[in-house]
């Protein structure tokens, strides 16, 4: 059809824009609001040793279930604490508390609103198909601009997921009370309000948890799509390991997800019901429950009160509040800038914050907009160099190294299958100039292969050298390989226009770094032009290099480090260290 595309992309870009923009404040107190709810309830959930919190989740399983399942909670949780994935999973327990807490607040009332009233339902109920269907991943892309990266974006995105089956049971419960009860409580002459609180809730509650309990599974699913935009915990780990395909770690870190779940599926749903509810009330058990926690949170709330009077606005570290932002857990600036931290003695107060390239950058802009101090993994060739006023900051121990090239590497018997592909490959080469120029046209809302496109047809020159003498394509396939990075979708696009040019048809496959490298040893794919050496990939190739084809650099003079708005007044790493 030769329609006009419609143009629902950039509607939806300016709206958002326009919310970021009208709703500021209110997100960022909701941001807030919501982290610190996140972060006292890992102190809470974190207060004594493990085997405290154990041994009170074990007995609360036993109290609402049995014994076998109570062992079995104990055995889980001893395991959890055994492979080192503790502290990970407080944080993922407190994500997923917090998310169905807000689940519940919300959802309920609106499942109720929706029981009473039908055109309320026909209008709610589309809406909430609309929330499920579409892909979680979705909803944190706005998520980041409106609250950031770190664990808050994540719970917006999970609740959104999750909310669905809490409001969607609240109103079935409701609705599926008999009508005749509804018909006496009227004829005593009770009000709405106490028809509702009286006689519905209470005779629905079953189904409502449900439907909770369906909203706890889900807002779980979405902890590892929650570590995409830097909420850490479980799903981090996992999203680590598929990045670094540790398979082992992978599995240990899905394990503790297992047991974790099924631990709070049958918590939820028995909750209502405990088995042991004749030897114990529950009011008893459950005000004891809360009143522990009560208690933690007073106890950190107090101690915390205690401790914020002595800090110092003009030291680096307060103002970003110990947070570099990072990028997918797998790129090797992430491993280089752990050393940094230990090297420069910043890991015990510094954290290295998880997330995805696009996520750092989103985070940019919004400190920058803001004029806000924010430090960051920063790499060049990059477009946020010519966008945004930065420098790199000193590294007097030379942690990141001084510069390094970008080389392309081939899989074993692409020279002999394909030796024009191979040529143009092994001649590719550029500047980062001209690496910039691309990333700039795609930052300007070009797509990839638009820009690259565009600047083939620039540099003639240039692309001719990388053809010469090489033989020319019938059709056959050739996978290229890369990572998300900015700087990688342009030399890949790049280099995959030139070859088609040539009569080769590329396929560019987009992956995590682990498997970018691996493919190319195991021969699951032909080709990429992102390995960074000899530093920051440096685990990576030597890890694969025997199976594979260093063809050299295809540009040279990159960089990585840690990058600061050049309105900061701080020059050297050796400025995070605290006086
Ligand atoms: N980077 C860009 C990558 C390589 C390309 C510096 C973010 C990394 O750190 O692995």
């Amino acid at each position: 059809m030769n329609l006009e595309k419609l143009p629902i992309a950039s509607g939806v870009d300016r709206f958002i824009d326009w919310v970021t923009e009208v709703c500021g404040p209110l997100f960022n107190w909701i941001s807030m609001f919501i982290q610190t709810i996140i972060d006292t309830s890992v102190e809470v959930l974190g207060l004594g040793p493990s085997i405290l919190l154990i041994i009170l989740i074990t007995l609360l399983v036993l109290y609402t279930n049995n014994w076998g399942m109570a062992l079995l909670t104990f055995i889980g949780l001893l395991l959890i604490d055994n492979l080192g994935l503790w502290d990970a999973m407080i944080q993922t327990l407190a994500l997923v508390l917090a998310s169905v807490l807000i689940t519940v607040i919300v959802g309920v009332p609106i499942g109720i609103w929706a029981s009473q009233s039908n055109t309320v339902k026909r209008i709610i109920m589309p809406i909430l198909d609309f929330m499920q269907t579409m892909p979680g991943f979705v909803y944190l892309i706005p998520a980041i601009l409106f609250f950031g990266i770190g664990v808050v974006p994540g719970i917006v995105a999970s609740f959104i997921f999750a909310v669905a089956p809490t409001i969607r049971m609240t109103n079935l419960g409701i609705r599926e009370v008999p009508a005749d009860l509804i018909e006496a409580s009227q004829a005593f002459g009770s009000t709405t309000w106490q028809k509702i609180t009286k006689v519905q809730l209470p005779l629905a509650v079953s189904t409502i948890m449900a439907g909770i309990n369906q909203s706890i599974m889900l807002s779980l699913s979405m902890v590892v799509m929650a570590s995409l935009v830097g909420a850490p915990g479980l799903g981090a780990e996992v999203y680590r390991a598929v990045s670094q395909i540790a398979v082992g770690e992978g599995f240990e870190a899905g394990l503790a997800l297992v047991i974790i779940a099924i631990i709070l599926d049958r918590l939820s749903q028995n909750l209502r019901t405990p088995v042991y509810e004749r030897v114990i009330a529950k009011k008893w058990v459950y005000s004891f429950i809360i009143l522990i926690f009560l208690g933690g949170y007073a106890y950190i709330a107090l101690s915390s009160s205690a401790e914020t009077g002595t800090k110092d606005d003009a030291y680096v570290g307060n103002q970003v509040d110990y947070k570099i932002v990072g990028i997918e857990p797998g790129a090797g600036i992430m491993s280089a800038t752990e050393e940094v931290l230990k090297k420069y003695g910043l890991e015990e107060d510094w954290t290295l914050q998880e997330g995805s390239s696009a996520a750092m950058v989103a985070e940019l802009q919004k400190a920058y907009d803001n004029q806000d101090p924010i430090i960051l993994t920063g790499w060049t060739p990059h477009w946020k160099f010519q966008k945004y006023d930065l420098k790199y900051l000193d590294d007097p121990k030379n942690v990141y190294g001084q510069s390094e090239n970008i080389h392309t590497l081939v899989r074993k018997g692409l020279k002999e299958e394909l030796p024009g592909a191979e040529q143009i490959l092994d001649q590719f080469y550029w500047t980062p100039a001209d690496m910039e120029e691309v990333m700039v046209d795609m930052e300007g809302g070009m797509t990839p292969k638009e820009a690259a496109a565009k600047w083939i047809e620039k540099y003639p020159n240039k692309v001719d050298q990388w053809l010469t003498g090489a033989e020319k394509g019938e059709g056959q396939s050739i996978s290229l390989i890369y990572v998300a990075w900015e700087s990688e979708i342009a030399s890949t696009n790049v280099i995959g226009e030139v070859l088609r040019m040539h009569g080769y048809s590329p396929e560019l496959k987009q992956v995590e770094i682990g498997p970018m490298f691996a493919s190319i040893a195991n021969q699951k794919a032909d080709a990429m032009v992102a390995a960074w050496l000899p530093l920051t990939h440096n685990a990576y190739y030597d890890k694969y290099k025997e199976d594979l084809t260093d063809l050299g650099p295809n540009l040279k003079g990159a960089k990585s480090g840690l990058v600061v708005p050049t309105y900061m007044d701080i020059d050297s790493i050796e400025d995070l260290v605290k006086e």
